[in-house]
């Protein structure tokens, strides 16, 4: 879309419930970077995002020179590249940090489903939700809602559920003992600072936030004490 070219501050277009928008707004908001929201059309994400060349997702970013970025994680490091002299990506241990940044944006990107769509109350719930925080045309909203949609999601999160053989809430409690206890004692992954996984990682579990799934990860402690101490480097 040519409109975002000559906009006098970077542009996001995203979906409001996806996760992969969720990380690169938690970058956004901890690095206190002005920027615009462009919230696309569910339904037309590809009419909508034509000017990525074929790429067709969300998050796409768009600096103010007209340059596009796309793919959650290198958007991050764009970002931080860019606004942060790669402060949050920098580590004395790349080995580990690259490791746990594909295990976080394989393990807890695949995490999301589950939750929000493993059964069909909570497909049902979730694509009402959905329907309300998106962007819809007036009909497409309804049959999104009641129609196919959370019979789809459903079959698709149930076949991820029964492949894992754990109920979604387990999964999420058994993600979160897995990462908190890689960093033991400290605060963070990053160690006193939170650095670019864990922030990836709270974009995974915040874009579950939205929705009442949310209050199964509330009672993992250990998990949800780290969630907060990143929170409160949000600046919204
Ligand atoms: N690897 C991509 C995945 C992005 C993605 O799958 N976005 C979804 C929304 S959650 C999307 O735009 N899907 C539209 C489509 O595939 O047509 C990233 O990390 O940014």
């Amino acid at each position: 879309m040519g409109e975002v070219i000559g906009a006098d501050i970077p542009v996001l277009h995203m979906l409001h419930t996806c996760p992969f928008c969720w990380k690169i707004r938690s970058i956004a908001e901890h690095l206190d970077i002005d920027y615009q929201k462009k919230q696309v059309n569910a339904m037309k994400t590809k009419k909508e995002l034509a000017f990525t060349d074929g790429w067709g997702k969300v998050p796409v970013w768009t600096e103010v020179d007209g340059e596009i970025v796309v793919d959650s994680t290198p958007i991050m490091k764009h970002i931080d590249a860019t606004y942060n002299q790669g402060n949050l990506w920098a580590s004395d241990d790349e080995l580990r940090r690259d490791q746990w940044m594909e295990w976080v944006d394989t393990k807890l990107s695949k995490a999301t489903i589950p939750i929000l769509y493993g059964g069909l109350f909570s497909a049902l719930q979730t694509t009402t939700r959905v329907s309300k925080l998106e962007k819809f045309g007036f009909f497409s909203k309804r049959i999104y809602a009641w129609a196919g949609f959370p019979i789809m999601w459903g079959f698709i999160a149930r076949s991820r559920v029964k492949k894992d053989g754990r109920k979604p809430k387990q999964l999420w409690h058994d993600l979160l003992t897995e990462f908190t206890n890689e960093f033991g004692d400290s605060h963070f992954f990053g160690g006193d600072r939170p650095d670019l996984v864990d922030i990836a990682a709270f974009g995974y579990m915040r874009s579950i936030s939205p929705f009442p799934q949310f209050s199964q990860l509330e009672d993992h402690a250990q998990g949800m004490a780290w969630y907060r101490r990143i929170e409160a480097t949000l600046h919204s």
